[in-house]
């Protein structure tokens, strides 16, 4: 499309089960955020949608695992998702969610539609279900034996352990995760949207119409799909969490996910146009002048490219994605991000641990895009791309600039002086930014636009190094004047052109300006300011990221990684079983401390004097690395009694205090869940 005159620009709706982390920022909401605004200075039309994904299975079983209700959860995740995103200044026109009734009427009626035009195919096949729990079981509710690499974890869609893609009846062993038993087969109904039939127009419109201008993985990807031949898909669950499925014979049934997500870009649509009193939502979505563009990252290609397109084209009034820019993944230290295993860099978190940083999270996650391979995020790389570039390159210009107008003049901008060969070069240079970097920008490659961006800001640092108007001053005034004239000129030039990429310092940088322009074409003038206007004191851009900070979150990625390996610990193999004489031969009992000091020269003993309500005694317990004394008496500890007196360290111990053994080796005491008699017996 060569002149859209509005752009309705989707974001991959973040499933509400989590937070947000720097993966979906670099794959998705940073590129989509760059892309609207940059559209939006350019006078554009644009409507930028996000939200939350607040149906599927994986949140009723994290609902299930927490004892609590999936609304329960969504409402945790989509609160701190949405408060996040707006901390970072991702730009939404609207960030809404599909458990809203909008939603689930868009959704309920679009099935509709569908069924009725016989669109859909009804089906009935044999599925997995848990006679107990009197529910079918969707892929992630079984769990068996993986059949490619025997991983016992294995779910009915993948095998986490291999990374095979499974069908439940794949599964050796398989067992409902609802009640432990293994499922029986039951027939069920569903409703199919038979992708094969489209099969012919996806190769004309995907295979043909976009090979130039769709990202080669996003391209080959679907070119893979389509060449492997396409199925019917269903479109809804045995489930009770999601959008009904609107038919009386349907009880018990919902909407599959993956049918009702994306709807939620359209009723997203039909909220914000709702909220300001009108109801041309239309226009977004079904005029052949309005671009549709989807930001996702490659784990979403599919239904994006594929399936979404199939229903908007089944339905016929819609228009298509012009372009779907998916982008691969980020890795974070060399490591795969997973949420599972708490591998990943968590915005909320960012943005508590670095306040008043949103623009450096943004810069190097756009610097380290993953838009033609995966890429890594590194800690030290951040603090390098803050401390090296942006406060080096781009706050160092500006500070410079600022700080020699308020010394030679009061921060007054001064009149042009004269104008040499090299002025009129740089002029010319700055002129031709904001149709480099636009250009980058449409074509998704934003961090080849960032790195022009960061060009303008070297070439006026080079201006300034190179003219030296600190020791011009005294022999050339006028020539000073216009070297920082020019430079002025400039930091005006950059704080237009930033705004997409940098919101916060652009703002910052305006403010400093006396400045209000967003126009991007603007960013190539050199005449933004007026001479005799005043400017502001020196403000810092950016300022430094120490190696503290940076340690602190190592720290953090490696404490993270200890407890993930902990958890993941193998148990110790069982022993062998004994008889109940032999267990009643320990006298297991409650004990109560009275006293408790460090054994003299040794780091793990404590001495520890103990009511055991058949008496007072004392004995040597090895956890003196995991608790204070003073921090032990008057707890109630489990005992063995009986164990025959041994003299330690000088001390004679009758009995043992028992302790778990973490799989590091770490201890912990062994308490009674109440309050109970010191001697009561164990049994
Ligand atoms: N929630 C998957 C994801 O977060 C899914 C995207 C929906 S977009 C309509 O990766
Ligand atoms: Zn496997």
């Amino acid at each position: 499309m060569k002149n859209p005159v509005r752009y309705t620009i989707t974001s991959a709706l973040p499933y509400a089960n989590g937070p947000v982390h720097i993966g979906h920022l670099a794959g998705v909401y940073i590129p989509a955020d760059i892309y609207a605004r940059y559209l939006r200075n350019n006078g554009k039309e644009v409507l930028f949608l996000g939200g939350s994904d607040e149906h599927g299975v994986p949140i009723t079983l994290k609902a299930r695992k927490e004892g609590v209700t999936p609304q329960d959860i969504v409402d945790r995740y989509h609160n701190i998702i949405k408060q996040s995103f707006k901390e970072l200044g991702i730009s939404f026109d609207i960030y809404s969610r599909t458990s809203n009734p909008t939603h689930h009427e868009t959704a309920a009626a679009y099935f509709t539609k569908l069924y009725n035009e016989g669109k859909l195919v009804e089906q009935t096949s044999q599925q997995y279900y848990d006679e107990e729990a009197k529910q079918f079981l969707a892929d992630r509710y079984i769990t068996g034996e993986c059949p490619h690499c025997h991983n016992e974890k294995a779910y009915g869609d993948q095998c986490e352990a291999c990374g095979a893609t499974l069908n439940a009846t794949d599964l050796i062993n398989p067992k409902s995760t609802l009640s432990g038993n293994p499922p029986v087969m039951k027939e069920t109904k569903h409703w199919y949207l038979p992708l094969n039939e489209y099969e012919p127009w996806l190769k004309e419109w995907i295979l043909n119409g976009h090979k130039d201008d769709w990202k080669v993985n996003v391209y080959g990807q679907c070119k893979s799909w389509i060449e492997a031949g396409l199925h019917p898909r269903a479109v809804t669950r045995d489930l009770s969490w999601g959008v009904k499925v609107p038919l009386p014979e349907a009880e018990g049934k919902v909407l599959y996910v993956w049918f009702d997500a994306p709807i939620g870009y359209i009723s997203a649509t039909k909220e914000w146009t709702a909220a300001q009193g009108r109801t041309d939502w239309e226009k977004w979505w079904k005029d052949p002048d309005t671009q549709l563009v989807h930001f996702i990252g490659k784990d979403n290609i599919v239904f994006h490219c594929i399936i979404f397109p199939c229903m908007l084209k089944a339905e016929g009034s819609y228009i298509l994605p012009e372009n779907v820019p998916a982008n691969e993944f980020l890795n974070l230290e060399g490591d795969k991000i997973s949420t599972s295993r708490n591998w990943a860099v968590w915005l909320h978190e960012y943005l508590q641990d670095f306040p008043g940083k949103q623009d450096t999270l943004r810069y190097m996650l756009t610097s380290i895009a993953p838009e033609t391979k995966d890429s890594d995020f590194t800690w030290s790389d951040f603090q390098a791309k803050n401390n090296n570039e942006l406060l080096a390159i781009f706050g160092n210009l500006v500070n410079r600039t600022i700080v020699l107008t308020h010394k030679y003049y009061g921060g007054i901008i001064p009149e042009m002086g004269p104008v040499t060969d090299l002025e009129k070069e740089v002029m010319a240079k700055v002129a031709e930014f904001p149709q480099r970097i636009g250009e980058s920008i449409e074509k998704y490659r934003f961090r080849e636009a960032q790195a022009e961006l960061m060009n303008l800001a070297r070439l006026g640092n080079k201006y300034l190094t190179e003219t030296e108007p600190w020791k011009k001053q005294k022999e050339d005034p006028e020539y000073v004047k216009t070297i920082l004239h020019l430079s002025l000129q400039i930091c005006a030039s950059l704080s237009v052109l930033c705004e997409p990429f940098l919101p916060f310092s652009a703002e910052k940088l305006q403010k400093m300006l006396n400045l209000n322009n967003k126009n991007w074409n603007d960013g190539g003038r050199t005449d933004l300011l007026k001479a005799g206007d005043k400017v502001n004191e020196a403000e810092l851009l950016f300022v430094k990221v120490e190696d503290d900070a940076i340690a602190a979150q190592v720290k953090k990625l490696e404490d993270a990684k200890k407890a993930n390996q902990l958890a993941n610990a193998p148990a110790t193999p069982a022993k062998e079983d004994i008889t109940y004489d032999d267990f009643q031969k320990m006298d297991l009992r409650v004990v109560t401390v009275l006293e408790a000091e460090r054994v003299p020269k040794t780091k793990k003993l404590l001495k520890l004097k103990v009511n055991t309500g058949v008496d007072t005694r004392e004995i040597v317990s090895g956890i003196a690395e995991y608790y204070e004394p003073e921090t032990l008496v008057g707890k109630q500890v489990l005992m063995l009694i009986n164990l025959a007196p041994k003299e330690i360290k000088g001390v004679k111990s009758h009995g043992m205090v028992l302790m778990a053994a973490n799989a590091d080796g770490s201890l912990s005491l062994m308490q009674p869940a109440k309050n109970i008699n010191a001697g009561s017996t164990v049994q």
